[in-house]
């Protein structure tokens, strides 16, 4: 399918490694996708789902073992280790190539190696970057080309050029022991050995998109992004556009497909979804921030979806879907999953494999008695969604008014306040933090800082990335403005007090008025927060005090929080930006 000698002699390369019995180019025709299901299909890697229920949908379970993404086995393979930085995982990169040749040594043989060229971002737009990823897997090749542009015309928009990104998976023997995720960001390169887990083995998304494409854009002079990225219209037709970065499974893809409340709705205002999970950002020639979706699909976590959290969502995963991890209704060969509904299926596989009854379900003791994994998913087709973006296949991709951090805190964070400007909102990004629930794991109120939602993602070192943050703001002749919100918020008694969900537009609708400079706003020690009355509660079952309530600043929780992003920043050392330090003194100064 090319004669590009760079993709044909590295193919020769890993072929001559892993000594598959056979190659097969995915060219993304339907007639060859129909071959590949049908081939799973026969060996029970998935399972064909009710088509006149789920048109076109399967099941697929991964091993027990392998059933998230590996954060402990993920590293970053720059030459000089103080280049990974010490949030990341490092090893040169000699010694981990040699490491993992032994593992993909033989490891297909018998098998089948597929070829997949995809594209991140629209196919010859400016934006656009090319992989190639070699896999053992058709549950990979299925997903790939739902969650990517992927077939023979990438290879005709890739041309005779090398720079693109080698993918190389294989499954081996899914030991756990012997699981690797590495990044090879000077060699364009990504490898990924004995998992079957979607974050582990899509190789476009987190490994391409967020790892290796954050490298590439401190070198060019643009930013991957862990966010979301949506447009309100408003009743006069105008789109304005928000990108935000929350934590993993806090929310990001409920909120970039959000349902208007009432109130909006009837006026004429509708919310537009460009991506759930990744923004790729560019400076455009008019000095605004433009951003794309760099994916083709979303790869959503599917307990807890349901008609009130997200109904577009739903509606999204009703065709062309792979479902994995999920219940499996034997009655009605369709899926289930906790969230979903009352009324769970009598006659069950759990995702496990096994026989599941709903009436052992024990709320207290979830990981054994839960019928769907907490992180089971849907790939899903970004066309199919109802509320999908006529902007999402635009190569030039949208300007942003707005970012927004976000993170999941019990007292600290109000549920909405505007950095003063770029440098103090790189400062608000960089201490971005979240708390685990009660209802997730055992202790409550454990804070893990994950800057900008990129922790797991940045693929070098923290402060070089924060470096970078701080740089790009200088060349933004027109940055959007920077805020942070916090839907999370509790009572005494441990309850949500801001309901969320669509409601949280009416915090959206206070960020943009601030963007178009239409209201004012109370400067407090942490940055701009609303005037009680500026957030729209109209139709909600909230007074104002409960507003004020969730606006004030708790002194006392950030003066214990600073001592923890102290460490962190230590953590991070000494490439940390001197800027950020001396907003962290200038914050401290004004808690008093
Ligand atoms: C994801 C994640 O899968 O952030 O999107 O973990
Ligand atoms: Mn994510």
């Amino acid at each position: 399918m090319t004669n590009n000698k760079h993709i044909l002699t590295w193919i020769d390369e890993m072929a001559a490694l892993t000594q598959p019995d056979k190659i097969v180019w995915i060219d993304g025709s339907e007639e060859q996708t129909d071959a590949l299901r049908a081939e799973a299909c026969s060996t029970g890697e998935i399972i064909k789902l009710n088509d006149e229920l789920l048109p076109n949908c399967y099941l697929h379970r991964t091993a027990v073992n392998d059933v998230a993404r590996v954060e402990g086995r993920t590293f970053i393979c720059t030459s000089k280790k103080e280049d990974a930085g010490s949030i990341n995982n490092w090893m040169a990169p000699a010694e981990c190539y040699e490491k993992l040749s032994k593992l993909y040594r033989g490891s297909m043989k018998g098998q089948t190696m597929y070829v997949i060229p995809y594209a991140m971002g629209q196919v010859g737009s400016s934006f656009a970057k090319y992989g190639i990823e070699l896999t053992d897997s058709i549950y990979v090749v299925l997903n790939m080309l739902i969650m990517t542009r992927a077939g023979k015309h990438v290879l005709e928009a890739m041309g005779d050029d090398a720079g693109f990104i080698k993918g190389l998976h294989a499954r081996a023997d899914l030991d756990e022991e012997n699981r690797y995720i590495c990044h090879f960001p000077e060699d364009n390169t990504i490898w990924s050995v004995n998992s079957g887990y979607g974050g582990n083995v899509l190789l476009g998304k987190k490994c391409f998109a967020l790892r290796i494409a954050s490298y590439l854009g401190r070198k060019e002079g643009w930013m991957a992004e862990h966010m979301l990225i949506l447009g309100i219209e408003t009743p006069e037709g105008e789109t304005k556009y928000i990108s935000a970065a929350f934590p993993s499974a806090c929310g990001k893809t409920n909120l970039a497909m959000l349902i208007p409340p009432e109130i909006y709705k009837k006026k004429g205002y509708k919310v537009w979804c460009v991506g759930d999970d990744i923004a790729w950002l560019r400076i455009g020639e008019d000095g605004r921030l433009w951003a794309v979706n760099p994916e083709n699909g979303f790869f959503g976590v599917a307990p807890g979806t349901n008609e009130k959290s997200n109904p577009n969502a739903l509606h999204t995963a009703q065709r062309d879907t792979i479902f994995t991890n999920v219940v499996h209704d034997l009655d009605t060969n369709t899926v289930w999953w906790e969230g979903l509904n009352d009324n769970p299926p009598k006659n069950a596989i759990d995702w496990r494999g096994n026989p599941w009854d709903f009436t052992k379900y024990d709320k207290n003791n979830k990981a054994a008695t839960a019928g769907a994994h907490p992180n089971s998913r849907f790939t899903a087709m970004a066309e199919n969604c109802p509320c999908i973006s006529d902007k999402f296949n635009d190569p030039a991709g949208v300007p942003i008014s707005a970012i927004v951090f976000g993170g999941r805190r019990a007292k600290t964070a109000p549920l909405v306040y505007q950095s003063f400007n770029w440098q103090h909102g790189t400062f608000v990004g960089s201490i971005m933090a979240s708390e685990t629930t009660a209802a997730a794991a055992g202790a409550v109120g454990v804070v893990r800082r994950d800057p900008m939602a990129m922790r797991p993602f940045v693929g070098y070192n923290m402060g070089d990335y924060f470096a970078h943050w701080l740089n790009m703001g200088k060349n933004i002749p027109n940055a959007p403005k920077i805020f942070h919100v916090n839907w999370f918020r509790t009572d005494d008694e441990g309850n949500f007090i801001w309901p969320g969900f669509g409601d949280n537009m009416r915090v959206l609708m206070w960020i943009l008025a601030r963007c178009e400079g239409k209201v004012d706003a109370v400067e407090t020690a942490i940055g701009y927060v609303p005037k009680a009355e500026d957030i729209n509660i109209e139709g909600l079952d909230i007074t104002i005090d409960t507003i004020r309530d969730l606006l004030s600043v708790d002194t006392k929780s950030w003066k214990e929080d600073i001592s923890n992003i102290k460490e962190f920043y230590e953590l991070v050392g000494d490439r940390v930006p001197a800027e950020l330090n001396e907003e962290l003194a200038a914050l401290e100064a004004r808690l008093g």
